[in-house]
């Protein structure tokens, strides 16, 4: 008896020689091999159970298996490639990021230190959604280009493992952006770290638990303190802090202006702002310190000039 071979098989065949090449998704997945069909790469050849071979939706199964590359070789244009659509969709939600990173810019600094950390935030976090979406969107077109297809048996004639244009430019690119935070994180550094050798006042703020007292000198030699739980500068003011402890690890935080320094007993830290913004600041201690640590808070007021 002669075993007639099916119409679906034959179909098999006529769609995979038209896939061209450079198909990966060729070599995803296996039917049974059939004599002088027999897989070349034996690593792919592990599925043993056939796909189901169903006709949905009354589409002849030959009909469904076409790849992107098979439709260009038949000459049929999709309206736009997986790819183009991915870069797309990245454009897209990249526009409306920096849309709304320039919302959130345009409050005005409220110390220089503070806009100098704001500016590093937004120039490390733009380019790191960028890249995350991008890699998202990759994978996403590649998951769909190559999944497994029915019939997909044989691997590229060549298949294509090295690419040095590309592992060129995913070397030097990532390169380029390190260098470029590199700099600007020193840049923010010396803004915010700088300590300024003749500041307009300076306040030795001294914490326990669990209260800030504040005592605020003058180069002219007047003073104002101790006070506790407030202290008043005015807009322009250069401001050098001195932290003290009497007791136990605290930190002094204004997280209006992303100020923080450690207060640790029996050493003194320095630090210093200058207020833009008039205003009332909330000062709270950033360590926890004891049972009423959260009552730890104090107030700045920073009173136009
Ligand atoms: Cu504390």
């Amino acid at each position: 008896m002669v075993r007639r071979r099916q119409p679906t098989e034959d179909a098999d065949r006529r769609v995979s020689r038209m896939v061209t090449g450079d198909d990966l998704s060729r070599h995803r997945g296996n039917l049974r091999p059939r004599p002088g069909n027999e897989p070349r790469f034996p690593y792919f050849a592990t599925r043993q159970k056939p796909f189901p071979r169903v006709d949905s939706f009354g589409v002849a199964l030959h009909e469904m298996r076409k790849t992107t590359n098979a439709l260009e070789a038949m000459g049929i244009r999709q309206a736009m490639s997986g790819l183009r659509r991915s870069c797309l969709l990245t454009a897209v939600l990249l526009g409306m990021l920096a849309f709304l990173a320039g919302g959130a810019r345009a409050q005005p600094a409220l110390t220089p230190g503070q806009g100098a950390t704001e500016q590093l935030f937004y120039l490390v976090l733009v380019p790191a959604v960028a890249i995350g979406v991008l890699v998202m969107a990759l994978v996403a077109y590649a998951v769909r280009k190559f999944r497994v297809r029915p019939g997909h048996t044989t691997g590229p004639v060549v298949a294509k493992t090295h690419d040095r244009r590309l592992e060129t430019a995913w070397t030097i690119i990532p390169a380029i952006i390190l260098v470029v935070v590199g700099v600007a994180a020193f840049q923010t550094l010396v803004v915010t770290d700088t300590i300024p050798q003749n500041p307009d006042a300076t306040v030795i703020v001294t914490a326990r638990q669990w209260s800030w007292s504040f005592n605020v000198t003058y180069p002219n030699g007047s003073y104002s303190g101790p006070q506790s739980g407030a202290f008043t500068v005015k807009v322009g003011q250069v401001v050098k802090l001195l932290f003290q402890s009497i007791d136990v690890a605290h930190s002094f935080s204004v997280s209006a202006y992303g100020l923080k320094i450690d207060v640790i007993p029996g050493h003194v830290n320095q630090y210093w702002f200058k207020a833009l913004v008039a205003g009332n600041y909330e000062i709270h201690c950033a360590e926890f310190c004891g049972l009423q640590h959260y009552s730890m808070v104090a107030t700045l007021h920073v009173s136009s000039a």
